[in-house]
């Protein structure tokens, strides 16, 4: 019954629809807060007006020092405290503890690493086997966006994609969050979640999408001159759309070792040296050439973000 008119204040906001599982909690929160401040608002102003009609001066030509004697503000400012106090320790902070400390079990949900850079996000995903492969800093590279390991045996299968990550439908999703150079925010608003990306850590965050469809995922920190195209897409999919969207990532992302074409080294943009004999490693300069004892790459990705 109520619901209808709370509805209406978050949609004149403009707040997108809610697609996940806990978001509607979150929604209620910010319609009631918006709700008790516009009381708020209403009521204090009304107050305000009374009491430059109520005390002006050709009324009250001599300040009383003595003021008001009844309690009535005493009792309206103590409900307001009250009001605020439940929303906080009543709403608020169990949401938030639920959210941050009560994470799925990592059987059921799909495990994305998910790297902030500017100005992009880039997706790690542990391809057929499961297993993530090590990543190193030094590693990173234009055609290496995220430090893959080329050494390491559990990252051969592993899918990189640049700002566009897909989910399955009524499946957690569990992202860590990590950044390769200042901090962003992991942001989408559709599914009520987000989440800073700090250089230095990695800090997991999740949600369950509900709905199927395309939801934007946007940079939440002013993170330099390119923030405002820091944009991606999370594509909730249903199950079979998902399989296939992972099938076709494995046969465009996996397989074997490429080695650097004249297309790819031409690709490259001006000033950056040509790719190193292991693929995704660039050796400084003067360094002694390693041969990669494995002869093996790092799968390069088939769509890199806007240098
Ligand atoms: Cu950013």
């Amino acid at each position: 019954m109520i619901s209808a008119p709370l509805a209406l204040i978050n949609e004149f906001l403009g707040q997108p629809p809610n697609a996940s599982e806990h978001g509607y909690q979150i929604d209620h929160i910010i319609e009631f807060s918006h709700w008790f401040m516009g009381a708020l608002f209403v009521g204090w102003s009304a107050f305000f007006v009374y009491v430059l009609i109520r005390f002006r001066k050709s009324r009250n030509p001599v300040a009383d020092h003595e003021g008001v004697k009844n309690g009535v503000s005493t009792h309206l400012e103590f409900a307001v405290v009250l009001i605020e106090a439940v929303l906080l320790i009543g709403f608020a902070i169990p949401l938030w503890g639920k959210f941050v400390n009560e994470f799925p079990d990592t059987k059921d949900a799909i495990l994305v690493h998910a790297i902030g850079q500017q100005f992009g996000w880039n997706f790690h995903l542990p391809g057929p086997d499961g297993q993530f492969g090590r990543r190193e800093l030094a590693l990173v590279s234009n055609t290496n966006p995220i430090g893959l390991d080329p050494n390491s045996p559990e990252g051969h299968d592993d899918l990189v994609v640049a700002n566009e990550l897909h989910v399955p439908v009524d499946r957690p999703v569990i992202i860590d969050i990590s950044s390769k150079d200042v901090i962003h925010n992991f942001a989408v608003p559709s599914m009520r979640a987000a989440q800073d990306a700090i250089p230095g850590q990695i800090i997991p965050m999740w949600f369950k999408p509900i709905k199927t469809g395309s939801y934007e995922i946007v940079c939440g920190q002013l993170c330099g001159l390119g923030h405002y195209s820091m944009k991606g897409m999370l594509v909730v999919d249903t199950q079979e759309e998902y399989q296939e969207w992972l099938k076709e990532r494995i046969e465009l992302g996996g397989g074997p070792v490429q080695p650097p074409t004249e297309e790819r080294v031409a690709d490259r943009p001006e000033g950056e040296p040509p790719p190193g004999e292991i693929q995704g490693t660039v050796l400084p300069p003067g360094a002694p050439k390693v041969a990669d004892p494995t002869g093996a790459g790092t799968p390069v990705p088939q769509n890199q973000p806007p240098p």
